[in-house]
Order: structure tokens, then sequence, then C-alpha cells
């Protein structure tokens, strides 16, 4: 059973203006759509056919040998995961168990704007920043390429793609106002504290 590109959450260009149409055009219908394409052909006729995305980016994450298929089932993951961080009208502040631990473990919601905005600025070239739950307790991180906090055990509540592409055709090279833009106006909080609940 081959891999599928999930559609996006919401129309292409609901989240305009803070990442256009033409960006989730290409951000998804070319670039995700890729990195499903070339895990299909990479996992063909092997045992990871019939594997969850999960248990293969687990599997190769350590392996260098397997480099390509971690890349590319990882890229999967990280990119569904993206889009269902994200929503028409998100930002703002948010309720509940996520806020009182952002409270607890970050120092509050400005801090953690504050400081996410940092890991994802300073990730030099690509990859993505990360907030995740580890051990009952929350923390920023940041990945290069492809690397996901998954590979090392950990829960990811939310990320931000700093690929260029996935800001280059609305903000050029300018990446702090793609990040501000999330954190302020897209940031889906539903779906964040969702994935506290569901934290291992
Ligand atoms: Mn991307």
């Amino acid at each position: 059973m081959a891999f599928e590109l999930p559609p996006l959450p919401y129309p292409k260009n609901a989240l305009e203006p803070h990442t256009s149409a033409q960006t989730l055009d290409f951000h998804h219908g070319k670039h995700h759509q890729a990195y499903v394409t070339n895990l299909n052909n990479l996992v063909k006729g092997s045992p990871m056919e019939n594997q969850s995305l999960e248990e293969i980016i687990q599997a190769t994450a350590k392996d260098a040998s397997k480099a390509g298929v971690f890349n590319n089932a990882a890229q999967v993951w990280n990119h569904t995961f993206f889009w269902n961080c994200m929503k028409p009208q998100g930002g703002g502040a948010p309720s509940g168990n996520i806020a009182q631990a952002i409270d607890r473990d970050l120092g509050g919601l400005a801090k953690f704007k504050d400081d996410f905005k940092a890991a994802a600025v300073g990730q030099f070239g690509s990859g993505w920043a990360w907030l995740v739950a580890s051990g009952g307790k929350l923390s920023i991180t940041r990945t290069p390429n492809a690397v996901n906090p998954l590979a090392e055990g950990g829960n990811a509540l939310l990320t931000c793609d700093v690929w260029e592409h996935a800001y280059y055709l609305d903000y050029q090279n300018r990446r702090p106002d793609f990040v501000q833009a999330f954190l302020d106006h897209l940031v889906n909080w539903d779906f964040v504290a969702q994935n506290l609940s569901k934290a291992r």
C-alpha cells in the first residue's frame, strides 16, 4: 500500500495574507508530494512498504545507510504535521492544559514566543523549530533538514518549517517575519493541546 499525500486541512488561500495560496501550491503540491513520491520509490518491494511512517522514521533515524528513506519519510510526516499546526485565524493565546504547561515550563506565552522564534531564526540553513513534550516537560528545540523529535522518542506538539521554500515567495529572506506571522496568526492551539493530551 503506497503512501499518499494527505489533502491540506483548509483551502489553499485560507492562510492569506500570512502564507499565500501560491506558497501552499508549491509547498504542498510540489515539495510535500515529492517526498511522498520519493519515499514510495525507496521502500518499494521492501518490508518497509507495509510499515507506518512513524515506524520507518524510528527504524532508520540512526542508520546512515538508510538516510534517503529517513529523510523522505520524516519530511512526509513533518509536513503533514506542519499543515495541522496552522489554521485560518490562528495564533492568539492558548488555554487549558497547554497554557498551564507553557507557563510552568517555558516562562509564559510571551517568553515562549520569543524563544520559539529565536530557535526558528537561529536554525542555520534548512530545518524545523519544535515545541516538544518529553518526560512530562515541555521544551523548544530546532532540528536540521528532516530530523524530528520522534527519532529521539519525544512528542512533537508544534512545528514551524524554516526551509526557504516555506516562506521565500511571500517573505524572501525575512525568515523572522514569517515566524512572527506563524506565531501571531497561524498557530492552531487546539491541535497543540490535542498533541499534549496524547503525549507519552
Ligand atoms: Mn517544507
